[in-house]
């Protein structure tokens, strides 16, 4: 495979994508070594059939707010890959959204379920249309409004959405409640569902469980422990909280969060009664984490990420991009150990150079950040069984998910001297994967 040359034309074809081509420079760099020894790869042409995508939808979704006015915006869904499994991915609603950032995500999620060792394939959806300020009322008809485009293209075998940022369980549910008034079936064709009508035990958990979970094996490598430590979380979010409540379950000290507009730094660290807060803040009266410092006397920076506060432990778990080259290094120097991804893509690549060249302990989120879909796939599971499983039981195969992962990373990864590059490891199985499959199933 000539790298640069393949690069150089996706960018040509495709300009104005650049995470798409951010998130695909990673994956090419990565498995150049291993797909130079197939020459049965290059022969089929499986690069541009892996970095281009089966498939787009886009359509106008057409909504009318309180105000009884008409509004429009734009909805997409990308399905990827489904050589090992049905289409799998989640719907992100936020004004940032567009064809690069749902390419980006959808290529990502492809090798992140091949990790998994579930059989899911790779997909994203999404909308600009931003739940922030909005009412109850006008996200629901918001929902019903994209469902009634999107219904036709998804299916329990076919597609299964789920959440991402802006659509959390309140989402989920307005969206299956019109999938199901169109499709008139009830088999799970979304996961994230609510636990009353087939959603699965720990998968609002999963994400951030899953990360803090991935951390320690991390750490276990180094022969270090989680308890103790001061670790940096940004967002607020979904990922964010059940990653702090992991934390604190742990004897980890957390002192920060962030949302868009600012972070807070608690020294003393976030404790069980502050994450409620934190939670009631957030998933019900859906306020602003500056309402978290003026509560309790501590730090708001306006305007500014959390990396700049000391900490030994930093898990990103807002956004993309979020960790640039200068915070990186920030991170470094104050002392950070260990890097562990709950968002997609939050750091730039000049971020993870500087993570990886200085030895850090870093988790790409395709690896850390598994356990959201990993319990989705679970999901899946129970509603095609119509059974449910315990949360015991759920929880005990995510932690068996991401120890496989890691022990994936760790296999495919393996540097000289006996470290993890679990950048390398990660895209390496994840390809593998995929790509044995695809070789499998003919030139489609
Ligand atoms: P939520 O919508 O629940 O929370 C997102 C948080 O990140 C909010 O605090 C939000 O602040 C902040 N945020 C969002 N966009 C930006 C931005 N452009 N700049 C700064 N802050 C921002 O989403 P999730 O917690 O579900 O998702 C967080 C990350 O984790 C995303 O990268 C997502 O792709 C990833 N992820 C999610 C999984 C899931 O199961 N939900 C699974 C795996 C990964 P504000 O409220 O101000 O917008
Ligand atoms: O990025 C992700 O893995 C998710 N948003 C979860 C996808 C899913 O199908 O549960």
């Amino acid at each position: 495979m000539k790298t640069e040359q393949v690069i150089e034309n996706l960018s040509i074809r495709f300009p104005h994508e650049p995470e798409y081509i951010q998130a695909v420079t990673e994956v090419l760099h990565s498995i150049e070594p291993v797909y130079n020894q197939h020459p049965e790869f290059e022969a089929a042409n499986l690069i541009e059939r892996l970095c281009i995508p089966d498939r787009i939808f886009s359509f106008r979704v057409t909504w009318t707010d309180d105000k009884g006015q008409v509004q429009t915006n734009m909805g997409y869904r990308i399905q990827h890959n489904n050589a090992i499994g049905p289409y799998k991915g989640g719907i992100r609603f936020h004004a940032s959204v567009n064809l690069s950032i749902l390419k980006f995500l959808a290529f990502e999620q492809t090798f992140k379920n091949a990790l998994t060792t579930l059989p899911m394939g790779g997909a994203k959806g999404g909308s600009d249309f931003s739940p922030r300020g909005k009412s109850n009322a006008e996200v629901m008809r918001f929902c019903q409004a994209f469902m009634t485009e999107l219904w036709r293209n998804i299916g329990a075998d076919t597609d299964v959405p789920a959440g991402d940022i802006g659509v959390g369980g309140r989402e989920v549910g307005f969206l299956y409640g019109m999938y199901k008034k169109l499709a008139r079936e009830n088999t799970g064709t979304l996961t994230g569902k609510g636990l009353e009508f087939g959603g699965s035990l720990i998968r609002p958990e999963a994400t951030g469980y899953g990360n803090v979970y991935f951390l320690k094996h991390m750490l276990g490598t180094r022969n270090l422990e989680l308890k103790g430590k001061v670790v940096a979380v940004s967002g607020a979010g979904n990922v964010a909280q059940y990653t702090v409540e992991k934390l604190i379950q742990e004897g980890a000290k957390v002192v920060t969060l962030s949302d868009s507009d600012g972070y807070i730094y608690d020294p003393d660290g976030i404790d069980r009664e502050k994450l409620d807060y934190i939670m009631e803040l957030k998933n019900l009266y859906r306020g602003r984490i500056w309402e978290y410092a003026e509560k309790y006397g501590v730090k708001y920076v306006p305007g500014a990420r959390p990396w700049g506060e000391r900490c030994d432990i930093a898990m990103p778990s807002a956004t993309q991009n979020e960790i640039s080259a200068e915070e990186a290094q920030i991170l470094v120097d104050n002392g950070c150990i260990a890097v562990s991804e709950g968002a997609n893509m939050p750091s730039t690549p000049e971020a993870i150079k500087i993570f990886q060249s200085n030895g850090l302990l870093y988790a790409p989120g395709k690896a850390s950040n598994a356990g959201g879909v990993s319990v989705s796939g679970l999901e899946m599971s129970q509603n095609a069984m119509k059974l449910s499983w315990t949360a015991e039981e759920v929880d005990q195969k995510l932690q068996r998910i991401m120890a496989d992962i890691h022990a994936q990373c760790q296999k495919y990864g393996k540097r000289q001297d006996g470290t993890t590059d679990y950048v390398m490891g990660a895209n390496i199985s994840g390809f593998m994967k995929v790509a044995r499959a695809m070789m499998a199933q003919g030139i489609l």
